[in-house]
């Protein structure tokens, strides 16, 4: 199957008894059983649901992987994926992640005895001078949040399944989608994603995914998952799976307007810096150009006035975005990385990297680009 057919069918079948085209809302927490551990595939719900049996094979196509999982959010995720790993292991980070990643890396995971190295990912020689004989993880985002860096996913896996076929390579594939890239075939162990964004696409859900190809890995990454707990309802498995139906025609506007909204503020005089792998200019457009089909709908620039006030002026006077946190929905937000979702990350961290006082990130979302471009125009204007 191609992907905008897997996206739809991937994985799916017809509802058994009835032949319901959309598997119904499985709302239960337990199954009969007629003799002790003689049942149906079902005991009880943390362990499997059929609603979220059905999104997790959807899961696994949409990625090209074998086996999929579905959690509460897409920081629950991540925390499974560390979980595999052992105090003395380390992990290798890129330094812009989304400001959840790095607080659970640096405040949660430290603290059980994990080593953390956060180095820029656009260029590989980083990765592979920081390797060592402790590696276990190497942790990719990209594009990054908020920064829009991008990594070559292939050339990491390489240099580092060179060091240690065992060092695992992850990729948070959250801002590109499968759409764009789907990382499983370019080298990566596990894609993990922020469901709650693109793939559910309408800010309605919490969720987190994570899929994988291997099936030693998938055994152990379902055992901490429920060992651990932290499983996706029904429900929202439901309206993630009716969003993921839709996500090759919404990627496709969000892209088309977010290029639209990039090469609008590149060329306006209030604005100083956009951060859109799509411009030639940009630092990894090359490797963005050989690994992803297109671009997407995230662009995040700086404004010329570099103060804080003129940034809120600007974020307190949109109309159709949104100021909000979130991403990956069908209507535009606006977010000010800072006091919104990068928070959690200390100043001189923040600063070293960039994400100062003047930048915005935008998560352009699909509606008409004329609406939103005059926004925009007013916004910066006031
Ligand atoms: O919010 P949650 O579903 O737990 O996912 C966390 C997460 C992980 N990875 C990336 C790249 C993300 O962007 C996020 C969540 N991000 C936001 C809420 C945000 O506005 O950036």
């Amino acid at each position: 199957m191609n992907f905008n057919t897997k996206t739809i069918h991937g994985g799916q079948k017809h509802e058994e008894t009835t032949g319901s085209v959309m598997p119904p809302i499985f709302q239960t927490s337990t199954y009969a059983q007629s003799s002790p551990g003689t049942h149906k595939g079902y005991e009880y719900s943390r362990a499997a649901n059929p609603t979220r049996t059905a999104l997790e094979n959807n899961f696994a196509a949409i990625e090209n992987g074998t086996h999929g999982f579905a959690f509460s959010s897409g920081l629950s995720a991540i925390d499974c994926v560390l979980k595999m790993l052992n105090p003395g292991d380390e992990v290798i980070a890129g330094d812009d992640l989304y400001g959840g990643t790095y607080r659970m890396f640096t405040r949660m995971f430290e603290k059980y005895g994990l080593k953390f190295q956060f180095v820029d990912m656009t260029h590989v020689e980083n990765v592979s001078k920081a390797l060592t004989n402790d590696t276990k993880l190497v942790w990719l985002e990209t594009p990054t949040n908020p920064l829009m860096k991008v990594a070559d996913i292939e050339e990491i896996s390489k240099v580092v399944k060179a060091k240690g076929s065992n060092i695992l390579v992850a990729v948070d594939n959250t801002f590109a989608t499968p759409y764009l890239q789907q990382p499983l075939s370019l080298g990566a162990d596990i894609v993990m994603h922020s469901a709650t964004k693109y793939l559910g696409g309408h800010s309605d859900l919490v969720m987190g995914a994570l899929m994988v190809k291997d099936e030693k890995l998938a055994e152990e990454l379902h055992f901490i998952q429920f060992a651990g707990g932290a499983v996706a309802g029904p429900m929202d498995s439901f309206l993630a799976l009716r969003g993921i139906k839709t996500l090759h025609v919404r990627m496709q506007r969000h892209c088309e307007n977010g290029k639209a909204i990039a090469e609008f503020l590149v060329n306006h005089n209030k604005v100083k810096e956009v951060y859109y792998p799509g411009f030639d200019n940009h630092p990894s457009h090359k490797v963005a150009k050989k690994q992803m089909k297109d671009f997407g709908g995230m662009v995040s620039f700086r404004l010329k006035d570099e103060s804080k006030e003129a940034a809120f002026r600007f974020l307190e006077n949109t109309k159709v975005f949104t100021l909000a946190e979130s991403l990956g929905g069908v209507e535009s937000l606006v977010n000010h990385p800072v006091t919104m979702t990068h928070a959690s990350i200390p100043e001189p961290e923040r600063l070293k990297i960039g994400i100062t006082d003047s930048l915005i990130r935008l998560s352009v979302g699909i509606e008409d680009i004329d609406d939103l471009l005059s926004d925009l125009e007013q916004a910066l204007n006031q």
